[in-house]
């Protein structure tokens, strides 16, 4: 396998899907020396097999607006590989939602899940619809709308969807109502669900805990103590909210914070009173952090994102590419010794170059941020169970989970002059795990 020819291939047959060229690049580079050593993979076209999902399903969803005028949007499911169990992943609502997008989630969701140790294939769906602004109850017709198409290629055994960028839980909780209906049966097939019906202590916090968790045991290897470090955070929602608590948990000082529009910057550190501010504003009125800076009197940049600032450890926690060639290089200049990625694929090719050229340490987020599926798996065993276990109980799981991957890229990922390569290290323990079970299982 040469893994330009591979991907010149893939360019051809499906041009203009330049984030899921994006992440299939990274990972084929990363395995391709592995990947030679057994020819058997060339010989079944196993490579072309796992880049290529399983199949796409695409819909139109029609939903009525407050004032009675009818709108359409596009939904899909990226059903990418259930090798090693059921296809599972989140669901994204957001106006920037198309294929490539999800084609690229999907794809790095089959190897994140892979590094889990659960049972679990990838998958990942969502819509072009855009929760801002709209209603309660728009927003709970246009799920409705949007599980009248999905249902039926969704179940406990089969695809199990859960959240992602504009899918929180109240959002699961309105695609769950209509998937029950539809489907006749009450069973584990959305995962972030409300406690009271089958959802997972820790599940809201698995993300950004999780990262943290990571973090601690990089920072572990270079024998640094979080405590003070001060950390650059960006988006506001459920990963960045989760990781700030974490971290203030921890001692350290989260910094930042951004939005689509803009970013905060608060030298003397977010709180635990100012963090549940930041919960309130994003979870119940839907606000922009702008807000923060003119409540706490701190400096706010609009239209652009944190990293010209100084920091000592990076999270970004907002969305694909946010972190560019001239972000990264700005970052290292300014003493960054850590980046942890929150968010799914955040930093370009040319980013993560700069960061694994400067010797820092840099996770990638199919490592860093697999705490929530994790505990989305955790979720599953205790809907199987009809349990529900302690919320000591999963965090401790998630803890162990998240130590177990950091030791695979560390065993797959150390290079000859000791540093640890985790993009190289991620990629070739979850992929040699999905590879092993897809030859196990013959020509389908
Ligand atoms: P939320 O919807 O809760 O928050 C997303 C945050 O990112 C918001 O602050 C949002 O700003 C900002 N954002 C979204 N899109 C853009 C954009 N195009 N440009 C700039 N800012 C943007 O989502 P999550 O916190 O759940 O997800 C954040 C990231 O973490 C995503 O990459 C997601 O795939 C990843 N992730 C999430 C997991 C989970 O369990 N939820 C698990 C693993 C990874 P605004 O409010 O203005 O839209
Ligand atoms: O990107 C991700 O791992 C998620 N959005 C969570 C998926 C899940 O099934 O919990």
């Amino acid at each position: 396998m040469k893994s330009e020819q591979v991907l010149s291939e893939l360019k051809r047959r499906f041009p203009n899907e330049s984030e899921y060229h994006q992440a299939v690049q990274e990972v084929l580079e990363s395995i391709e020396d592995v990947y030679n050593q057994h020819p058997e993979f060339e010989k079944a076209n196993l490579i072309e097999r796992l880049c290529i999902p399983d199949r796409i399903f695409s819909f139109r969803i029609t939903w009525v607006d407050d004032k009675g005028n009818t709108h359409t949007n596009m939904g899909y499911r990226v059903q990418h590989c259930n090798a090693i169990g059921p296809y599972k992943g989140g669901l994204r609502l957001h106006a920037s939602v198309n294929l490539s997008i999800l084609k690229f989630l999907a794809f790095e969701q089959t190897f994140k899940n892979s590094l889990t140790t659960l049972p679990m294939g990838g998958g990942k769906g969502g819509s072009d619809f855009s929760p801002k602004g709209k209603s309660n109850a728009e927003i709970m017709r246009f799920c409705q709308a949007f599980m009248t198409e999905l249902w039926r290629h969704i179940g406990p055994d089969t695809d199990v969807p859960a959240g992602d960028i504009g899918v929180g839980g109240r959002e699961v909780g309105y695609l769950f109502g209509m998937y029950k209906k539809l489907a006749r049966e009450f069973t584990g097939t959305f995962t972030g669900k409300g406690l009271t019906f089958g959802g997972s202590l820790i599940r809201p916090e698995a993300t950004g805990y999780g990262n943290v968790y990571f973090l601690l045991e990089m920072l572990k290897t270079k024998n640094i103590d979080i405590k003070g470090k001060k950390c650059l955070v960006s988006g506001s929602g459920n990963v960045a909210q989760y990781t700030c608590e974490k971290l203030i948990e921890l001692g350290a000082i989260p910094v930042s914070l951004s939005d689509s529009n803009g970013y905060i910057y608060d030298p003397e550190g977010i709180t635990t009173e100012k963090l549940e501010y930041v919960k309130e504003l994003k979870e119940l009125y839907r606000g922009r952090i702008s807000e923060y800076a003119e409540t706490y009197g701190c400096k706010y940049v609009p239209n652009a994102r944190p990293w010209s600032e100084k920091g000592d450890i990076a999270l970004p926690s907002a969305t694909q590419n946010e972190i560019n060639g001239e972000d990264a290089k700005k970052l290292v200049e300014n003493g960054i010794f850590a980046v942890s990625e929150g968010a799914n694929m955040p930093s370009t090719p040319e980013a993560i170059e700069a960061f694994q050229q400067a010797k820092i340490l840099y996770a990638p987020g199919k490592a860093a941020n697999a705490g929530g599926v994790s505990v989305s798996g955790l979720e599953m065993t205790q809907n199987s169970e009809r349990l529900s276990w302690a919320a000591e109980e999963v965090d401790n799981k998630l803890k162990w989970i998240m130590q177990n991957i950091h030791e695979n890229c560390v065993k797959y990922g150390t290079e000859a002059d000791g540093y640890v390569n985790y993009v190289k290290g991620a990629n070739i323990a979850g992929f040699m795990k999905v590879a092993k079970a897809v030859m196990a299982q013959g020509i389908i």
